[in-house]
């Protein structure tokens, strides 16, 4: 809008409107781009699996982690309940848990979950699964209700037989109402009368909402269909530091994470909290075929988070594990481990292409001292018996690598920067080397620019990443994937932020930050060839990069990182039509949990080989045209 009188502000306004940016896209040259470049990075933080994209809504069911006490747990009506180890449920799941019913108790008494601070509760159908052991005869009340008001969503009986020898296994669905709020609880309740005196002990109690692609133990549905709105194509997992432990025995063991959920024992993550491990190897594996995205499975490597490493022939026994957690995913159903996949529900082969040594191993400096051996040693075991296995290197430092880098490999960076910080490296790979591919494992804007810590992205922020983006889309010949980090947080208990995106448990929490949206208009956005772009402008305050599909469409995607709208001509020969989507919202502006005021807007846009796009301050846009 042009102001009607020039006021000292309107000029300076025009003055930054003066120069407008002339773009040529030339049709021919350039580099053919990654498919794989847009992709996601996920370990359990904050919750983000566990009381995130996991379904699995009731918390501290096996009473898993260092000390899980009676976390989550109340009692319902005149019952004690306790954390019980004398009456395992498996070897795994070492305690249940036990309720107490005082003499000449009547009426309906149990326990309830409050899940991950909170149910969320649905109009939707539950499923649900416990074990129960005691001697009880009649009907178990299963509900969804407010914690504080008492109001009822699901009301359902089943009845049950249950025996004091043994644990039996119940499974059950019910349909709910809707609740307006996160505080919620899911109940069991029993026929106090009949049990008076004595006690009832229950375990693993399970309560999923539907799930993504309606897999058994799998994702909830709602938190996954947000994600796959990204169209990712690679997921790297199960970490980060979560893969690594504070000693060996604390790492991610890839067996541990298999088979009946009953047989997997969790463990206390690295973030400080238990994981389950319900999310384990084969859902990691399943969540990739239904997005469509290439598994990138890292092992462990040898450091822990103390600063230590084991190398040398005290690696042996961990590389021998790899190569058998291989064969797990990779083997034949004639191999053990390949067996053992099949006797698990997957008789294929994992379609595992892509497997990552550690986790920032140049980071201490007992692990870059030891990597350059490390990463030889389990190089060597696995790339004899998987040739075909791409191998990525846990860092960019030569000074940690060997001093020859084996063809193929791809080294890994990450990078957590003020949004300046990623201004500076918009050219980073512009005159790398090109004699190995990269892969940027992580990336986010964590700061301010004065330092400050960065709560949830602003537009500035955000911006910046897609300017780095835009650097690394230009080189994509060299740059073979990245994901942003961290993917996703309980906003309640989120110990890192900000992250792509969030949750609490009330209906309507999936909350996607500023760079939620960057992320879903570069990776729905891509070319399959990487054009020259002439212009009459050096980069900075506007970037751009230009694409096209197989299918003959020209992507340009621009980030004006600057306080000032700018005018941006775009020349694409024989393009005449297709859409604009642009995201702003002022510099500091930011989506919060239950408060999104930034997404993205599509225009229709129409031109004959000319296209006008004006970038208001700190904004990111795709032209997207044929
Ligand atoms: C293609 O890559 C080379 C480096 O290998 C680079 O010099 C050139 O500028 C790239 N071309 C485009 C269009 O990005
Ligand atoms: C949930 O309700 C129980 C009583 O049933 C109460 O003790 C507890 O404090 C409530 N929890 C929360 C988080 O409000
Ligand atoms: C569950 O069973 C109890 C006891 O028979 C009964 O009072 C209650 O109405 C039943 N609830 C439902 C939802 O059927
Ligand atoms: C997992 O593998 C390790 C190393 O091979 C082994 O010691 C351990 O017993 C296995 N655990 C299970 C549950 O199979
Ligand atoms: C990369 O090279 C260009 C010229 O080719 C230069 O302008 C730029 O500063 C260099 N970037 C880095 C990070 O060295
Ligand atoms: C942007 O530039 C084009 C081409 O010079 C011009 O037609 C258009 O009016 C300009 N838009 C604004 C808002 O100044
Ligand atoms: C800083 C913070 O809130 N950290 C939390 C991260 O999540 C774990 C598990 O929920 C909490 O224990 C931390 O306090």
């Amino acid at each position: 809008m042009i102001p009607f009188l020039l006021s000292p502000l309107a000029v300076a306004w025009l003055a930054g409107q003066a120069s407008a940016i002339d773009l040529t896209v030339s049709k021919t040259g350039g580099n053919s781009s990654s498919p794989l470049l847009y992709g996601i990075m996920f370990e359990d933080i904050n919750n983000s699996g566990d009381g995130g994209i996991h379904g699995q809504l009731l918390r501290n069911n096996g009473f898993q982690g260092d000390d899980p006490g009676l976390t989550a747990y109340y009692a319902v009506g005149d019952v004690s309940i306790s954390q019980d180890t004398s009456n395992p449920l498996s070897t795994a799941i070492t305690s249940s848990l036990k309720v107490t019913v005082p003499s000449d108790t009547t009426g309906y008494v149990g326990f309830s979950n409050y899940g991950y601070d909170g149910v969320p509760v649905l109009d939707t159908t539950y499923t649900n699964y416990f074990w129960m052991k005691g001697d009880y005869s009649g009907i178990i009340n299963l509900r969804l209700v407010g914690n504080s008001t008492g109001t009822v969503y699901a009301d359902h009986n089943i009845t049950v037989d249950s025996s004091a020898s043994e644990f039996t296994y119940y499974d059950t669905s019910f349909t709910s109402t809707k609740s307006s709020d996160a505080d919620n609880a899911w109940q069991l309740r029993f026929d106090a009368s009949t049990v008076a005196g004595s006690s009832l002990n229950f375990g693993l109690v399970q309560l999923f909402p539907p799930t993504y692609n309606l897999r058994e133990n799998g994702l909830r549905d709602d938190v996954a269909s947000f994600l796959a709105e990204v169209k990712p194509s690679f997921l790297r997992f199960p970490g980060g530091n979560n893969l690594e432990g504070e000693t060996p025995s604390d790492r991610w063991k890839w067996n541990e994470t298999i088979g009946a959920v009953v047989d997997r024992p969790g463990r206390e993550g690295d973030w400080g909290y238990p994981n389950t491990d319900a999310l384990g190897l084969d859902e990691y594996m399943y969540w990739c075929i239904d997005m469509g995205m290439e598994p990138l499975l890292a092992v462990w490597s040898g450091l822990t988070l103390d600063n230590s490493a084991v190398s040398g022939s005290d690696l042996d026994p961990y590389v021998d594990d790899i190569l058998n957690e291989l064969e797990y995913c990779l083997g034949s159903t004639d191999t053990t481990y390949g067996a053992l996949r099949a006797k698990n529900g997957r008789t294929d082969p994992w379609p595992l292409k892509y497997i990552e040594v550690g986790n920032e191993d140049n980071v201490y400096s007992n692990g870059c001292a030891t990597y350059a051996s490390r990463f030889t040693q389990i190089y060597d075991a696995v790339h004899a018996e998987y040739p075909d296995l791409t191998i990525i290197a846990s860092t960019t430092d030569t000074s940690c690598l060997p001093s020859t880098i084996p063809d193929g490999v791809i080294t890994d960076i990450h990078h957590y920067l003020s949004p300046d910080g990623f201004i500076d490296l918009f050219n980073e790979w512009d005159n790398w080397s090109r004699d190995w591919p990269i892969f940027v494992g992580e990336y986010a804007s964590t700061t301010a620019n004065d330092g400050s810590t960065t709560y949830w992205s602003n537009m500035q922020g955000s911006c910046s990443e897609a300017v780095y983006m835009i650097g690394m889309e230009r080189n994509s010949d060299i740059v073979k994937m990245a994901s942003f980090a961290p993917l996703l947080e309980h906003f309640d208990m989120a110990e890192w932020s900000p992250d792509l995106f969030g949750l609490d448990s009330s209906p309507d929490s999936i909350t996607g930050s500023t760079s939620y949206y960057v992320q879903k208009m570069f990776s729905t956005n891509r070319g399959s060839t990487i054009l020259p772009v002439t212009s009459d402008s050096a980069f900075g305050p506007v970037y751009w990069v230009a694409s096209v599909s197989d299918s003959g469409t020209y992507y340009v995607k621009l980030a004006n990182y600057g306080s000032s709208t700018e005018n941006v001509t775009i020349n694409i020969e024989g393009a005449t039509a297709g859409s604009l989507e642009l995201l702003s919202g002022g510099e500091l502006v930011s989506n919060y949990p239950h408060d999104v005021s930034i997404t993205p807007s599509t225009t229709s846009v129409s031109g004959s080989g000319t296209f006008t796009v004006d970038m208001p301050a700190w904004a990111v846009a795709v032209l997207a045209v044929s």
